[in-house]
């Protein structure tokens, strides 16, 4: 923890990396954990899929209605405060998140640079035009909903996310690898670092000469990736990680 304090204090450009897991203990459940509710015997990994929405698309556009509907009800944790904190207080710093949810903006981050999109984004899956967010809340054990049709051409409205086998959106992407191979530390936290292109970016920063900084409760492949390895949970070792970087402020 020290010698991380020690380089966060230091550094100029910091780039925060981050997955579900620093979403999980504001209640949002992680891309690995069990899917409960309707979706219990579904495979997330499954579900996020064109061929999905394809095949069922009441049954997908009703598990993207209940997600946001529990985002909607949680809060950002002392995590997500803890990364907007970093970027107070360092000159030049980005969030660069694979999350689908608005937590780090919640949270006081200036624009985090959403990877795999986002649930406030829906759009026609024929004509890609942007659809009005629907209103109105998911009951909590989920169910089947129709998705909407655009406006425009009647097409079937999809949320607005990467699914697995889609391009992630080329100028956020270009952005996400430029300020990687231009920071001094890169902080990764809470993702699996299994879904790519998004795991390459903690080793862009590394191959660049940052140092990486790890902040995960369970071992991941980017272990060996990291300089430094920071073992527990977001919203308890982000908020130790700035009051030892900047103790006078804190
Ligand atoms: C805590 C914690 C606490 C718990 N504190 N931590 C190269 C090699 C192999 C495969 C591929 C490759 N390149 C591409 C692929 C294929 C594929 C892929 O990566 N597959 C792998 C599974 C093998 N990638 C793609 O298909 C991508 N597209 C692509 O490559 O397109 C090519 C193309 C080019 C041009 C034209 C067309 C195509 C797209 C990937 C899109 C990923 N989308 C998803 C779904 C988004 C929508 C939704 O949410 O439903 O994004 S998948 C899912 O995984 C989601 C996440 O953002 C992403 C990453 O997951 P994340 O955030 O790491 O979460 P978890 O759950 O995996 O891990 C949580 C972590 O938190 C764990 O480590 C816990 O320990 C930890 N944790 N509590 C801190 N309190
Ligand atoms: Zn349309």
């Amino acid at each position: 923890m020290r010698e991380a304090a020690k380089v966060l204090s230091q550094a100029r450009r910091v780039v925060v990396f981050t997955g579900a897991g620093i979403s999980a203990e504001s209640g949002v459940p992680t891309f690995r954990d069990a899917l409960t509710g309707l979706w219990e015997r579904f495979d997330a990994q499954a579900l996020a899929t064109p061929q999905a929405f394809q095949d069922d698309p009441d049954l997908v556009w009703g598990w993207y209605e209940w997600r946001r509907t529990v985002i909607r009800r949680v809060h950002p944790n002392p995590g997500h405060e803890a990364v907007a904190a970093i970027e107070a207080r360092t000159p030049r710093s980005v969030v660069i998140t694979q999350n689908v949810d608005d937590l780090h903006e919640r949270a006081g981050s200036a624009g985090p640079l959403h990877l795999h999109g986002s649930l406030f984004e829906p759009r026609c899956a024929s004509c890609a035009r942007s659809a009005p967010m629907p209103d109105g809340e998911e009951p909590s054990e989920g169910r089947r909903l129709a998705p909407p049709r655009c406006e425009h051409c009647s097409g079937p409205v999809r949320p607005g996310v990467v699914w697995f086998g889609e391009a992630l959106p080329e100028q956020i992407l270009e952005t996400a690898v430029q300020e990687a191979t231009d920071c001094d530390v890169l902080l990764t936290i809470g993702t699996s670092g299994l879904v790519y292109p998004a795991a390459e970016i903690p080793k862009v920063a590394a191959m660049f000469g940052a140092t990486v900084i790890q902040v995960n409760p369970q071992p991941t492949p980017l272990d060996a990736v990291a300089g430094i390895n920071l073992h527990g949970p977001a919203a308890t070792v982000l908020p130790a990680l700035v009051t030892a970087a900047w103790p006078s402020l804190s």
